[in-house]
């Protein structure tokens, strides 16, 4: 068992809320681990409870009081979090160890025709005259034009309705016990448990989706903890069932992740002759010119669009092309790599952006 004054040495690096001195104290119940300790017994059924508590120990070691980890009983193995994560990752096993698939020039299309029908364009409309008020408040507040809140809000929850109801500590501990992505879910249980520790809502309220995703923004604990905010001012930070913290907590995620409301999120283009692969991307080093991009035989697809494409004649513009050398391509701003940070997909973040376009031309904004 550590010592107080290793337990102090260990939180004086870490810029954590919970961790002072009479938190050590009171932690003295539970012993500490560091972050990087590493579970060296089976992972068998009969061990996930000696599981769980060295995941208790790691979250001392991050400050949480043996108060709160002591009160989290009844955190138990749910199998079909695991055989949704092995579901999702058998079909990135297959992408990655087959020979590559020709690439589908309708990827992108059949994403967005899956995930942003007419039903849900029209659904975000009727929901836009209900929320305006709360809404137009976080775009001014944070710098983010309505649309992208509300389009973000409809990706991730089906505008509040679906948020899932799964006990997130559960799942966390038991994606972590799962082994595959265990750094990740085990911090992701470690900020759960700070999110109690600091009061922000009870252990029955901490419900979500099989991965941990909570509330009508989809946050994991660590996003929570990052950009969640109080946006009505009621002391509170409610992404379950509060609108104002729900848009306020979205637009603050943007904004704190480099968002610019003067810039759309980017515009489709056509290729009038081979641009090289390798030119394609969102890495910092890949920006261009509106200019430079012309030149390499680079236009506009619809006229329509001529609007946008003004309003980033003057922005760093990115090349992508989300199904390879076939199929669509975009020009984007640094709007869609902070939708990239939200959610790490080019299909996701193109369905955003259209989705605001969308949004944005029906509700007249
Ligand atoms: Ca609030």
């Amino acid at each position: 068992m550590k010592t107080l004054l290793e337990i102090t040495a260990l939180c004086t690096g870490l810029i954590l809320a919970g961790c002072s001195s009479s938190n050590n104290t009171s932690n003295s119940a539970v012993n500490a681990l560091d972050s990087n300790a590493i579970y060296s017994k089976d992972r068998t059924l009969d061990n996930f409870n000696d599981y769980v508590q060295f995941l208790k120990q790691k979250a001392v070691g991050q400050g949480v009081s043996a108060k709160t980890l002591n009160a989290q009983n009844n955190i138990h193995y749910i199998e079909s979090a695991v055989r949704l994560d092995q579901k999702q990752a058998g079909n990135a096993a297959r992408l990655k160890n087959q020979p590559p698939l020709p690439p589908n020039p309708n990827g992108v299309t059949n994403y967005i025709n899956k995930h942003l029908t007419q039903a849900k364009v029209n659904k975000a409309e009727d929901n836009y005259w209900d929320v305006r008020t709360s809404l137009q408040k976080a775009s001014q507040k944070y710098g983010v034009q309505q649309e992208f809140i509300l389009a973000l809000w409809g990706m991730e929850s089906s505008f509040g309705y679906y948020q899932g109801n799964y006990d997130v500590l559960s799942v966390l501990a038991t994606l972590a016990f799962d082994g595959r992505r265990e750094k990740l879910f085990s911090q992701e249980f470690i900020n759960a448990m700070k999110m109690l520790d600091q009061g922000y809502l009870n252990r029955t309220q901490m419900l979500g989706s099989w991965a941990g995703a909570m509330g009508q923004t989809q946050f994991m604990p660590t996003s929570y903890l990052n950009y969640a905010v109080d946006g009505d001012n009621d002391g509170r930070k409610d992404i379950w069932q509060n609108e104002h913290d729900v848009f306020a907590s979205i637009a603050n995620y943007l904004h704190t992740v480099g968002w610019d409301n003067r810039l759309p999120w980017g515009v489709e283009v056509q290729l009038t002759q081979p641009v090289n692969l390798a030119l394609s991307g969102t890495e910092k080093n890949k920006a261009r010119s509106l200019t430079n991009w012309q030149a390499q035989g680079i236009m506009l697809k619809s006229s329509a669009e001529a609007q946008k494409l003004t309003a980033l004649s003057s922005a760093d513009l990115w090349l992508v092309l989300p199904d390879k050398q076939v199929g669509r391509a975009f020009l984007v701003s640094n709007n869609f790599r902070t939708i990239l940070d939200w959610n790490r997909s080019n299909y996701y973040a193109l369905s955003v952006g259209m989705f605001a376009d969308r949004i944005k031309a029906g509700a007249g904004l």
